[in-house]
């Protein structure tokens, strides 16, 4: 329970008691959320927002998405979506996107966590990244306007403001993971570059990027597949000397 005096009891509604309590939660036990806090548990955080943008993408609104590991080691993801509604939530009387970013959602397709959803349910990762990172900004371009937010720790710094004017539309989250809390910052290229790769030809037509901005370290690619799991076979393959060199491939609704 948050001890505070009488005055303070009405600034905190139930709803933000079971805010600040669920992402405490995630900082006692990162484990619980993302299974380890080593460097794997590190990338897990990049591949939680980027699956929020594939999302997108699997709706339909989303074509590209761009991953940036920044100069001071945090890391930018970028979708062309609908960007995260800004409009205040019923449920929970703030704006969308400070329920994505600081509710612990049910996850799991049955509710209740536990494992990975497949795709098409935004956002089940986001408040776990979120709690788990030193800060985490995020603009929204929608409805012409940009809408930016800032968490720290998890905890909402001020309230969703409109910063300005935009013709984009999309998603921008940057996030610097807490240091307090990972046996190490160090983001690994490679490591990201493989799991996008994957994740572009699972994704058909969507192009991904990742750019290292590091001092000595610079580099991008880029991963486009408009051939989808048919290309990512004969990937696979390209060392191989396969039985039949006709891949079977279908798609339907
Ligand atoms: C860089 C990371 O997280 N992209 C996202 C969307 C779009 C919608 C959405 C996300 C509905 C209300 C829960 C927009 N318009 N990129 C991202 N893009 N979440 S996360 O909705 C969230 C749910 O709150 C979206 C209409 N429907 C959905």
């Amino acid at each position: 329970r948050i001890k505070m005096g009488k005055s303070q009891e009405q600034e905190y509604g139930a709803d933000q008691i079971q805010i600040l309590e669920g992402l405490e939660a995630v900082r006692k036990r990162p484990g619980m959320y993302i299974g380890t806090t080593s460097e794997k548990g590190l990338h897990h955080l990049v591949y939680e927002i980027v699956d929020n943008a594939v999302d997108e993408a699997l709706a339909g609104y989303c074509n590209e998405i761009t991953v940036t590991i920044n100069k001071d080691g945090s890391v930018t993801v970028v979708d062309n979506g609908r960007g995260i509604p800004t409009g205040i939530q019923e449920k929970a009387g703030i704006p969308a996107v400070d329920v994505v970013f600081t509710m612990l959602h049910a996850g799991g397709k049955f509710g209740g966590g536990g494992y990975k959803v497949a795709g098409g349910l935004h956002g089940v990762g986001a408040s776990v990244v979120n709690a788990l990172s030193d800060w985490l900004e995020v603009e929204i371009y929608r409805d012409g306007k940009v809408h930016k937010q800032r968490y720290e720790k998890g905890k909402i710094i001020h309230p969703l403001e409109v910063t300005g004017n935009t013709r984009k539309r999309g998603t921008k989250v940057t996030f610097m993971p807490d240091e307090t809390i990972f046996e190490t910052l160090n983001f690994d290229f490679d490591t990201l570059r493989t799991r996008l790769r994957e994740m572009a030809f699972l994704t058909k037509g969507l192009k991904i990027t990742l750019a290292d901005k590091r001092a000595g370290k610079e580099k991008e690619r880029e991963f486009h597949y408009e051939g989808g799991i048919k290309e990512f076979v004969q990937y696979i393959n390209r060392h191989k000397d396969p039985l039949y060199d006709k891949i079977i491939y279908c798609e339907g609704e």
